[in-house]
Formats: C-alpha cells, sequence, structure tokens
C-alpha cells in the first residue's frame, strides 16, 4: 500500500564518537576507486569514491559493471557484528561510498538489484560532514529528507526500495569529506550460478 512515509528507521549517534574515529582511521587505508559506468549509452566517472567489502561470492554489478568483494577489514566487520547484536541485522556485504565534498553526490535509484536477497533490509551508517539523505516515493513523489550526521545509522526496512528511490544531492556549501557504509544481504554465488 502506498504510503506517505518510508519504512525507515533513523538511529542518530548510532557509533560513539570512539567508535567513528576508529572507522574513520581504518577508511583511510580503503581502496576506494573512482569507477566508470555507463548509463544510456554513455560512459560517465562516477561522483564520488566507492569501495566494495564482503564475503566470498557476494558480487555486485551495476550499470554494467561487475565487482567481486574484497575481505572485511577489522573494524568494518566489527562493525556488521553490531549491526547484528543490537539490530538483529545480518549482513554479508557493505559498500563504502567516500564524498569528498558537496560536490560529490548520488543520483536517484533504488538498490533493488537482482543480487540482493529478496526481502531483505539494507543498514545504512554516516560518518564525517552532515549531509541529506532524500527519499522519493516513486509514484506520488512525495519526498522526505533525513539529516543524517556523524555516527548516525538509517535502516531501510523490506519493501523499501520497491516503493521508494533515495539519493544524496550535491550540497556545495559543504566542504568536508562524508563516508557512507551500505550493509547488504546477498546472495552468494548469484553471479556464477
Ligand atoms: O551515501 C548515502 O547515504 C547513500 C548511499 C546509497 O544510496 C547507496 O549505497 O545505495
Amino acid at each position: 500500500m502506498d504510503s506517505l512515509l518510508p519504512p525507515v528507521t533513523h538511529i542518530e549517534q548510532f557509533l560513539s564518537a570512539k567508535q567513528q574515529q576508529l572507522l574513520m582511521k581504518e577508511v583511510v587505508s580503503y581502496p576506494l576507486e573512482r569507477v566508470e559506468i555507463e548509463v544510456y549509452g554513455k560512459k560517465h566517472l562516477i561522483p564520488r569514491t566507492q569501495a566494495w567489502f564482503g564475503d566470498p561470492g557476494c558480487d555486485y554489478r551495476f550499470s554494467k559493471l561487475q565487482i567481486s568483494p574484497l575481505p572485511w577489514p577489522a573494524v568494518l566487520s566489527r562493525l556488521r557484528h553490531k549491526l547484528r547484536v543490537d539490530h538483529h541485522f545480518d549482513s554479508n556485504a557493505v559498500l563504502v561510498n567516500y564524498y569528498a565534498n558537496g560536490h560529490d553526490c548520488m543520483g536517484w535509484h533504488s538498490d533493488d538489484e537482482p543480487e540482493i536477497v529478496s526481502g531483505s533490509a539494507i543498514a545504512s551508517v554516516t560518518l564525517g560532514a552532515e549531509r541529506d539523505f532524500v527519499v522519493r516515493h516513486k509514484h506520488n513523489h512525495n519526498k522526505v529528507n533525513f539529516a543524517l550526521g556523524s555516527g548516525d545509522l538509517l535502516i531501510m526496512h523490506a519493501g523499501m526500495q520497491q516503493v521508494w528511490q533515495h539519493g544524496l544531492p550535491k550540497r556545495l556549501k559543504v566542504t568536508e569529506p562524508r563516508v557512507n557504509f551500505t550493509f547488504r544481504q546477498i546472495v552468494a554465488g548469484f553471479y556464477s550460478r
């Protein structure tokens, strides 16, 4: 049923200042890449950098690009565990997006790729600069804004991706970096079946 509000839970300060600091320190060592994607037949560099970590076999495909997961770094693995313990949230892969400043962004989309376990939720953890995470209903275009700050957790519950899109618009006044981690449940071996 269409609803005025998206099925999300926003938990502010899910990570303590110390946990944020440890994670930010680890992010510096991630092999973040500005990959090239194809949209409507045209090639573009993404307006941010990214890395994909996960269990073996959890490949991720978007815009004709297939990426195999890198092994879990230690602090990220602890964050995955914390999500399981605190929120019964299971995941086997995580997409890290790094936005150097407010010029970096992410366009409207839904996380509805076929390799994502059907009916699973997605947990998004933010570090660094506060940015607007905007959610838009696919049919009535109702928009809801979530100002995500450092250490916040946003859970996108089952059903969200079918009905709502989300994006991270440019915010040119933002000069500080922001890192976002979307923890997902992937069908392991989906692309090798
Ligand atoms: O950076 C964000 O908050 C959005 C990330 C996102 O939309 C995604 O990973 O699908």
